[in-house]
C-alpha cells in the first residue's frame, strides 16, 4: 500500500478517520508494506496526543511501515520524528533518515525500498538526486520520493522538483512511490511506474501496487 499527505494537524481532524480507514483496508487487502511518502504530518509541532494516536494506529498493523519525512514534516532537531518516546513503541515503522539518501531492506515481504529524508525548511532538495541502481538481489526495488514532478521543464522557482529525466534514469526501480501531490496520478513516460498516491483526504483513495513475477507492476487507486 502507497499513501502519502494525510497532513495530520490534530487529534480533531477529518483526516484521523482517513488514517484508521487506511490501515482498516491494509489489514482487510492483507498488504505486505505500507509506504507512507511524505507529509504524514502537517507540520512538525502537532500535540503529542496526535503522535500517540498516530502510533496507536500503526501498531494496528502487523507489518512494516516506511515513513518519508517531506517538506511539512521534514527531519529538523524538532521534528515530529525525533519524539522517540513515541516512535520507540512502534516498531514495526521506519523513519528514513539519511538526506543522503538509504536503501531500507525487508527480507520478510521480499523488498527493498530506496527513500531520502527531506531535513530542512530553508534548502529546496531535489528528491530523487542521487538515486544509485538497485542491487538485484531477487528483491523487489522500491524508491519513495516527496516532491512536484515538473517532466520535461526545469522551473527557476525552488519546489522539490523531480524530473522526466530522473524518472527516465531510475527504470531499474520496479515502482516509484511518490507524494506531494493531493490526487492519484501516474506520471513519466515509462518504462518504470512512477505513481503520486494522492492524500486520502483529497482522493479519498489508496494506491495498491501489486508486485507480480509474472504480471509484473500494476497500481490501482483503493477507495477508502
Ligand atoms: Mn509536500
Amino acid at each position: 500500500m502507497h499513501t502519502s499527505d494525510l497532513h495530520l494537524e490534530s487529534i480533531n481532524d477529518r483526516d484521523c478517520p482517513n488514517l484508521e480507514s487506511t490501515v482498516d483496508v491494509a489489514i482487510k487487502l492483507g498488504v505486505d508494506l505500507v509506504i507512507i511518502a511524505g507529509d504524514f504530518f502537517d507540520h512538525n509541532w502537532v500535540d503529542d496526543s496526535l503522535v500517540s494516536f498516530v502510533v496507536e494506529q500503526l501498531q494496528r498493523l502487523s507489518v512494516p511501515v516506511l515513513i518519508l519525512p517531506g517538506n511539512h514534516d521534514c527531519l529538523t532537531p524538532d521534528s515530529v520524528y525525533e519524539r522517540d518516546e513515541f516512535w520507540s513503541r512502534c516498531t514495526n515503522a521506519t523513519i528514513f533518515r539519511s538526506p543522503g539518501g538509504e536503501v531500507i531492506n525487508l527480507p520478510g515481504p521480499g523488498m527493498s525500498v530506496w527513500g531520502k529524508s527531506i531535513d530542512s525548511y530553508i534548502h529546496d532538495v531535489s528528491p530523487m538526486a542521487g538515486i544509485p541502481q538497485p542491487q538485484r538481489k531477487g528483491l523487489w526495488h522500491i524508491a519513495v520520493a516527496h516532491g512536484y514532478y515538473v517532466g520535461d521543464s526545469y522551473p527557476l522557482f525552488p519546489s522539490y522538483h523531480i524530473t522526466q529525466q530522473e524518472i527516465a534514469t531510475s527504470s531499474s526501480w520496479d515502482y516509484i512511490a511518490l507524494g506531494h501531490l493531493p490526487t492519484f496520478r501516474c506520471v513519466g513516460n515509462g518504462p518504470v511506474i512512477a505513481c503520486y498516491s494522492g492524500s486520502p483526504l483529497m482522493s479519498r483513495a489508496v494506491a495498491i501496487v501489486d508486485l507480480d513475477d509474472e504480471t509484473g507492476v500494476q497500481v490501482n487507486p483503493y477507495s477508502l
